[in-house]
């Protein structure tokens, strides 16, 4: 594995985990931290023994938002020369699943971080929210839309304008969790459904993935256009012979992800 400053990495079986590391600041994500995040996923993205992808904080917490230290200084032109939002169009582009395991704090940029992952789950202690406006700026990486898509127009900006906190509990209610559990189990929950994850047909989770996110972003013909065609792909694999093979020999499927 590279050498990282801001994250260990390890794997478990078929999941490839990513730990945020950067305690002393809550996780808060600078530009380099948030490179490697991106850069290790397009390394376990490139692994055909790993399936599965899961991103973590440490047990106080997730990441409470991009670092302010750095932030401070920047202007619309050290913006754009830097382009900090190539970053987090190539984390879009993981086709793999992505759990993100949510302790403590998941706010500003450590919230849009775990929007942009394809499952939530979350310590039952966890808090969610988006601070810039306290900070007289607002959220940049994808809050307003991905948040307004899940919870609606009316509540997101209720929740975005006073920049509060809320729990994994109203979180869940609210769509944005997956499931909130007691936070002495949260890894190893985690790891629980990535390991089960990993064990479904690797390329019907890609196509399922690219389908579901499709369904967020363009009317429904073409949304359907592309299920439709991602259905025939899937006819394309050993795994749709496998599992139907399975099915009907009355034994359990074993997937490659050929
Ligand atoms: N940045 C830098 N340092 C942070 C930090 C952050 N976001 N959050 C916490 N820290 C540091 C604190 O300064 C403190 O450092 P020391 O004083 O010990 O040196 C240490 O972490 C512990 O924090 P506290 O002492 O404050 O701990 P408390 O338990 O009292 O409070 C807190 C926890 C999470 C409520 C509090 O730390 C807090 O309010 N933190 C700031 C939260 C915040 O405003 N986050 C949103 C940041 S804005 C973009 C992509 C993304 C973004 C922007 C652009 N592009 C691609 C361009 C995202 C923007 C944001 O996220």
């Amino acid at each position: 594995m590279s050498d990282y400053e801001h994250i260990n990495v390890w794997t478990e079986g078929k999941v490839g985990v990513i730990q945020l590391n950067r305690p002393e600041s809550l996780n808060a994500l600078n530009r380099k931290m948030i490179e490697e995040i991106v850069t290790q996923l397009e390394e376990f993205e490139s692994k055909s023994d790993i399936r599965v992808s899961v991103i973590r904080g440490n047990e106080k917490t997730f990441a409470a938002g991009a670092d302010i230290d750095e932030m401070l200084g920047e202007s619309p032109l050290s913006f754009e020369l830097a382009n900090p939002f190539a970053v987090w169009d190539r984390l879009m582009a993981i086709q793999k699943p992505v759990l993100a395991s949510v302790t403590g704090y998941a706010l500003g940029g450590g919230f849009e971080l775990a929007l942009h992952c394809d499952v939530i789950i979350a310590a039952e202690d966890a808090k969610f929210g988006f601070p810039e406006v306290n900070l007289g700026v607002m959220p940049g990486a994808g809050g307003t839309q991905f948040l307004t898509r899940i919870i609606g127009k009316r509540k997101a900006l209720e929740w975005i304008w006073f920049g509060d906190h809320k729990s994994a509990v109203e979180a869940e209610q609210l769509g944005i969790v997956n499931r909130t559990v007691a936070p002495e189990i949260i890894f190893e929950e985690t790891m629980r459904f990535a390991a089960k994850l990993a064990e479904q047909p690797p390329i019907s989770l890609r196509l399922i993935k690219e389908a579901v996110n499709k369904a967020e972003d363009v009317p429904l013909r073409e949304g359907l256009t592309l299920e439709r065609k991602n259905f025939y792909l899937a006819f394309d694999s050993k795994d749709q012979k496998e599992g139907m093979r399975a099915f009907v020999e009355k034994r359990r499927p074993s997937f490659k992800g050929e």
